[in-house]
């Protein structure tokens, strides 16, 4: 294990060209297309007789829908198809299943429930046709009244969202909890120190940079289905297409070419998705649809939107004992959220975090409202992040109350090192970590002890009115992610196991083909997964290719999410190519006239034990497996090998991160000064690759701490649908990452490695929000929620005067 400084140069960071044989800082394959604009996104897909698709949505939030006459759009020139609920109402198709055995519209038939839904779906010669065919729809609404605020859903008389399933008397979607309530409640009962919190995790969006779409093209010849479309998990949805339309499974080809960024919205199945299969099918002609930007902010999926209320006891020398927390989770008007099927509140209870905690429990309610499914997605580790940023402000408000410092009190309730692996009281068992080491290397990276004191300065002059500048604030913030789903007893998505294949084959020549299940958006799977093969087999990265996100070409799987691919798909990579290296070892005694057993691996050649002039290199041995030697009996030849993959844990990286900000007080705004981060994924495969995702994850941490939130109105107007109302972060909001990193590898992966994809984004916002609440102290402020907007900020701090004995505490 080793720390690095800033720039996170760490042990494996060493440059080196593409013929490097493994890991290490190796620059991405795949940017060589995307930086010359020679990538192949779905919508760059163009094909013969290609026709267009659009949908009419709701501008009611919640509406009956008493016709809809398409006979004026039908008759426009250009126009192919008009299908509406009715069309699919015929077809069987008018709901579809969610990934949390829920079921959704397709198409309208009964009421609209969110602004937005989905109504009709035109079919024509162009894009443009389409849309404005859509202005010739008339449909006939009648307003029924809302539920926006999650809070008021399971009042008395509260509007009923889910009618149209029989016997459903309520909004309620399901209560669950974890944890013992009992344990839980003696502690709290006779603990020291006892403090609350109701805070608020908004409803964000992931808003990649593609949005969603899908080319489908139903070939009536050959009865072939194949869709083009952005996706995370391709063989997922083959399969969900196969079971809701009921076609045949080997009939059906999912391609999911370059993604433009995935961060979550692209695991979902979306009604237009549907619409453009069965366009395809009724007019017999490909159909495109690709939703615009305001389409993917109101409709495709959404995350968090958790009402939280946090309880932690304590001694009065602050030893954490006990979490508590009641969670009412706003799920929109159809329970879509995706996550494995047997936890309706994702992995929200991994929320004791990094911390040695005697007793936790947890009870979670969702609720339908009028507002869009999806929900979950967006970096988040099926809800950690909501679980991260609940106990990291727990804590904070703690040290408030203690008079501590939050380093300090971290510190002294981290889990310890022999601790690993590590059972929590919500029934997780760690793999490995060393959680104080890695919060001092981040402590140690920023220099915490001097900016306290410069914080302390600086309050001092505020108090002494001899400076009226911005307020300093430090906020820490130590997260461990739960990724890598998961061992395929405990974890499955609609009964489908979470386990993912590998293929390997390597040419004659000693070039290698990997054919994996998981899907980059933008992650460098193409290079990571390549690194992992040469790795293993000694040969140059460029000799790899890695083939994904088409079904026809690849081992069947569950897909990229949950930060899963590394733990996962990467652990079949490394597993399939052992295999390979151990058939290379048959073929090599046979070449070598050795025992196998007699050989030894050196990178790259098996070679005669202690004489590494007698050898054969892996491109010596693949050729001669294909080639006329002869073979032991039982060995077939060739090299190739195939494998799955079913994770016997999840892997638990971890990190500390440390925010510097200054907020105005005259204007409540913040200004990310520094941000330090120490993550610690275990083995790196590409440290650059990894600091790229952190980085990543750290602008989308400042986005949703200090900017993001998805709006609505009292009548259930969605009011964040452009790139003017819901704002994303850009190089102005993020400070210069310093990072750094710690190595304690997973012991039960074969490379050691842990995921990372998500890390930064569940792990940044507590320590953003920490940092602006500690700088807003001497205001007596203990929280205040996301997104921390200057309108916020300064709302916050008014009619609460500037205490010079806080500021000087
Ligand atoms: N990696 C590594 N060493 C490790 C861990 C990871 O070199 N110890 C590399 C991997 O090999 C891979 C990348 O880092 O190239 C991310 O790996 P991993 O943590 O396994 O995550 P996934 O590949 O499964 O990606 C999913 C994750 C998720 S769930 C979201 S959401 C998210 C994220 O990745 N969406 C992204 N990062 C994203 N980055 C981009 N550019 N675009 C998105 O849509
Ligand atoms: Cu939860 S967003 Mo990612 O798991 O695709």
């Amino acid at each position: 294990m080793s720390a690095s400084g800033p720039n996170g140069h760490g042990p494996n960071g060493h440059g080196g060209p593409n013929g490097h044989h493994g890991f290490g800082r190796v620059a991405r394959k795949e940017d060589a297309r995307f930086i010359r604009g020679q990538g192949n996104y779905v919508d760059d897909i163009k094909l013969p007789g290609m026709l267009y698709g659009a949908i009419l949505r709701s501008p009611h939030a919640h509406a009956r829908l008493l016709s809809v006459d398409t006979a004026a759009a039908e008759a426009h020139p250009q126009v192919r198809a008009v299908i509406t609920g009715e069309t699919l109402a015929g077809l069987n198709l008018a709901w579809m299943p969610t990934l949390s055995n829920d079921v959704q519209a397709v198409l309208a038939t009964d009421k609209v429930r969110y602004q937005g839904q989905e109504v009709a779906f035109v079919v024509a010669e162009t894009h443009y046709a389409a849309r404005d065919a859509l202005e010739l729809i008339d449909v006939d609404y009648e307003a029924l009244p809302p539920v926006v605020d999650a809070r008021t859903a399971l009042d008395d008389g509260a509007p009923l969202i889910r009618d149209d399933v029989e016997g459903r008397t309520d909004n309620r979607i399901f209560d669950w909890e974890a944890g013992d309530a009992e344990q839980t409640g003696r502690v709290f009962d006779d603990a020291e120190v006892v403090i609350a919190q109701d805070m608020l995790y908004p409803r964000v969006h992931p808003a990649p940079l593609e949005t969603c779409g899908i080319v489908a093209d139903m070939d009536k010849v050959t009865g072939k289905l194949t869709v083009h479309t952005t996706t995370q998990a391709p063989h997922a949805h083959r399969t969900v297409y196969a079971l809701v339309a009921g076609l045949p499974e080997h009939k059906i080809r999912v391609v999911s070419p370059d993604i433009g960024g995935g961060f979550g919205n692209k695991v979902g199945i979306y009604p237009g998705y549907v619409c453009a299969i069965v366009g395809s099918i009724v007019t017999g002609r490909p159909v495109k649809w690709m939703e615009d930007r305001s389409e993917n902010l109101m409709t495709t999926s959404f995350a968090r939107d958790y009402h939280m209320r946090g309880e932690i006891a304590a001694t009065r020398d602050g030893r954490i004992r006990g979490l508590r927390v009641e969670v009412l989770a706003d799920h929109g008007a159809f329970n879509g959220t995706a996550q494995p099927t047997k936890f309706p509140a994702g992995f929200f209870h991994v929320f004791t975090g990094s911390y040695d905690i005697e007793a936790a429990h947890c009870a979670v309610t969702g609720v339908y409202t009028n507002k869009a499914p999806g929900g979950v997605a967006y970096a988040c580790s099926f809800r950690i992040t909501e679980a991260a940023y609940l106990v990291e402000r727990m804590i904070d408000l703690l040290a408030a109350e203690l008079g501590t410092d939050p380093a300090e009190l971290r510190l002294r309730n981290l889990l310890r090192a022999e601790q690993f692996p590590y059972s929590s009281p919500t029934g997780w068992e760690y793999d490995s970590g060393d959680y104080p080491r890695t919060l001092r290397t981040a402590m140690d990276i920023a220099g915490y002890d001097e900016l306290r004191a410069e914080q302390a300065d600086r309050r001092a002059r505020a108090a002494d009115a001899r400076e009226d500048g911005p307020l300093m604030g430090i906020g820490i913030s130590f997260f461990t992610e739960a990724v890598g789903a998961g061992p395929r007893k405990h974890m499955d998505i609609l009964g489908l196991g979470m386990a993912d294949g590998a293929e390997l084959r390597v040419h004659p020549t000693g070039k290698a083909v990997l054919r994996i299940s998981v899907q980059t958006q933008g992650q460098g799977h193409e290079t990571t997964f390549a690194q992992i093969v040469a790795h293993e087999l000694g040969i140059p990265v460029d000799d790899v290719d890695v083939v994904h996100g088409d079904t026809d070409q690849t081992p069947f799987g569950l897909g990229t999410y949950g930060s899963r691919s590394t733990p996962v798909s990467g652990a079949a990579t490394a597993v399939v190519a052992r295999k390979v290296r151990e058939r290379a070892r048959i073929v090599a005694g046979a070449m070598l006239e050795a025992d196998p057993e007699d050989l030894e691996w050196t990178p790259g050649r098996w070679i005669v034990r202690g004489d590494p002039s007698s050898g054969a290199t892996m491109q010596e041995i693949a050729m001669a497996a294909h080639g006329s030697l002869e073979l032991p009996d039982g060995v077939e030849g060739h090299l190739d090998a195939t494998t799955v993959y079913n994770p016997p844990n999840l892997t638990y990286p971890f990190g500390a991160y440390i925010a510097v900000v200054d907020v105005d007080p005259g204007t409540g705004k913040v200004t990310v000064r520094r941000f330090i981060a120490v993550d610690d994924c275990g083995v790196r495969i590409n440290p650059m690759i990894v600091e790229g995702q952190v980085h990543g994850g750290l602008a989308d941490g400042v986005g949703m701490a200090l900017m993001q939130v998805m709006a609505f109105d009292e009548d259930g107007n969605h009011l964040g649908a452009s790139f003017m109302d819901y704002l994303l972060p850009t190089s102005m909001e993020c400070p210069s990452w310093e990072l750094g990193e710690t190595v304690t590898p997973s012991p039960h992966h074969p490379l050691g490695a842990k995921g990372v994809g998500e890390s930064a984004t569940v792990g940044s916002p507590a320590a953003i929000v920490n940092a602006v609440v500690d700088a807003l102290h001497p205001y007596g402020v203990r929280h205040a929620d996301m997104p921390l907007t200057p309108a916020n900020v300064w709302r916050v701090i008014q009619g609460r005067p500037f205490r010079t004995d806080l500021a000087i505490q």
